[in-house]
């Protein structure tokens, strides 16, 4: 090949890429070469057409390709330490490094600056470092650095933290050191958020101890309801536990120490703080747990009773509004309306729609079913009849059917102000379905049901004298 041929981004050619074809490649026996490096240093060939691990050339020229800074690296480790190029000696001029700090979820970076001595320069224009709280070069910025003076210990808040150093000037300084710690817990000021053992949903390390304190808004109190729970289990928690306790300090009043397998219940404190700690010793770990913790208060315990107009029912970090029996939520949530529908096995009785004689309220879906002895048919006649529509039925309608199932044979579908004739079942069940949609009611409709043996002029006869026998 000519070099001319081959684009390493002005590296030497890489013999010992990942990508490189082996000697052997396409050869009819593995000992045959099909391709042979020319080069040739005392004797030797390059060897080619490694599988193992990506070549000092891969990553340099990923490097080029995707014009990544020339210093700077990836840490993960939990502690570690890192320096700007040539330290002590003097970093060299127009260098730009960037350090990405990764450490367990659920754990926050402590970076502290040990030694400092970078070009100063009004804003940093010139030489200077940024931390930022997070993955990446626009994350928030938590401080751009220069000059000898050296900076007080920087915290993200979450368990990744960007570090960039650029140099413009052609001042020799010494440059920068700086260690970093994980950290697990803290101080925590939100009205609501998430709180997870470390490294949570993968394992938690040994020989953890975090502290959390939870402080929302004054005149709260603290819910904490969790989504996963896994610690060591042991009787007494004696080896790796979640300890949570309702107040602001190791002092407060204990509400649980937890540990094992299932779910704590839900926690409320008394005030607005919660101080939570967790566990691990040295070996057997767990995925831990994951909790989430809101602001919580009593809406039912306010004059409007949580605006509900019949029974309020407080939540943790909400509430609802319940009915009381033969009433249903209404849309609104809050007010209670008639409920509906319902299986009916009397032989005889009224139906009517939610609210009679009142109008009944939009996006109601009703399903009477009637059930009589086998022998018995059942009758239904209207007595009162007023629902959106004409003939097409296609906004309010009731559907009367033969059967107990929406698929069984369907006798008719009204609406308008026409009073349907009465409907006699085929056999001993009869299904009733009354449905509004969102806009328009109407009074809506009253019938009565007999049921009697099998013969037409049964039933009929009896729905004539009880009409008359009716005192409306
Ligand atoms: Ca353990
Ligand atoms: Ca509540
Ligand atoms: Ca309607």
């Amino acid at each position: 090949m000519e070099p001319g041929e081959v684009n390493s981004l002005g590296e030497p050619y890489d013999f010992d890429s990942i990508m490189h074809y082996a000697r052997n490649t396409f050869s009819r026996g593995m000992f045959l070469d099909t391709i042979l490096p020319s080069r040739d240093e005392n004797g030797i060939r390059p060897a080619i057409g490694q599988r193992t691990r990506l070549s000092k050339g891969d990553i340099s020229q990923a490097r080029k390709l995707y014009r990544c800074p020339a210093c700077g690296e990836t840490l993960q480790e939990s502690t570690g330490n890192f320096s700007s190029p040539g330290y002590p000696n003097g970093y060299p001029s127009y260098t730009h490094c960037v350090w990405r700090v990764s450490v367990t979820p659920g754990e926050k970076i402590v970076l502290n600056f040990t030694t400092m001595d970078l070009y100063k320069s009004s804003l940093c224009w010139y030489d200077y470092i940024e931390v930022r709280d997070g993955y990446w070069r626009k994350a928030p910025l938590l401080g751009r650095f220069c000059g000898d003076q050296v900076p007080e210990g920087l915290v993200s808040s979450e368990s990744r933290m960007w570090i960039e150093f650029r140099s413009s000037s052609n001042w020799v300084g010494k440059g920068f050191t700086a260690v970093y710690e994980a950290v697990c817990g803290g101080e925590i000021l939100k009205d609501q958020g998430q709180i997870q053992s470390p490294n949570y949903p993968d394992d938690y390390r040994p020989s953890k101890d975090c502290v959390w304190r939870i402080t929302v808004s004054e005149g709260y109190n603290v819910g904490l309801s969790f989504q996963a729970f896994e610690i060591e289990r042991h009787d007494s928690c004696a080896y790796d536990y979640l300890e949570v306790r309702d107040g602001p300090a190791e002092s407060s009043p204990l509400i649980g120490r937890f540990c094992g397998y299932d779910r704590p219940e839900e926690v409320r404190s008394t005030s607005h703080n919660l101080w939570m700690k967790f566990v691990s010793d040295g070996t057997v770990n767990k995925a831990g747990f994951a909790a989430n913790f809101f602001k919580e208060e009593d809406e039912c315990s306010k004059p409007d009773n949580g605006g509900c107009e019949q029974r309020c029912v407080n939540t943790l970090g909400s509430f609802k509004c319940a009915c009381d029996p033969g009433y249903e939520l209404a849309l609104d949530k809050k007010s209670c309306e008639a409920a509906c529908g319902g299986l009916l096995s009397k032989l005889n009785g009224t139906i009517s729609t939610p609210g009679w004689p009142k109008e009944y309220p939009p996006n109601k879906n009703c399903v009477w079913q009637v059930v009589a002895p086998t022998q018995y048919r059942i009758s239904m006649q209207f007595e009162s009849f007023e629902l959106e529509g004409n003939e097409v039925c296609k906004y309010d309608f009731v559907e009367m059917r033969s059967g107990l199932s929406s698929d069984s044979k369907l006798h008719g579908k009204y609406c308008g102000t026409e009073v349907p004739e009465v409907i006699t079942s085929q056999y001993n069940n009869m299904r009733i379905e009354f449905k509004s949609d969102n806009t328009v009611s109407k009074k809506g409709f009253k019938a009565h049901f007999f049921s009697g043996e099998a013969s037409l002029e049964g039933p009929l006869s009896r729905i004539r004298d009880c009409i008359r026998e009716s005192p409306e």
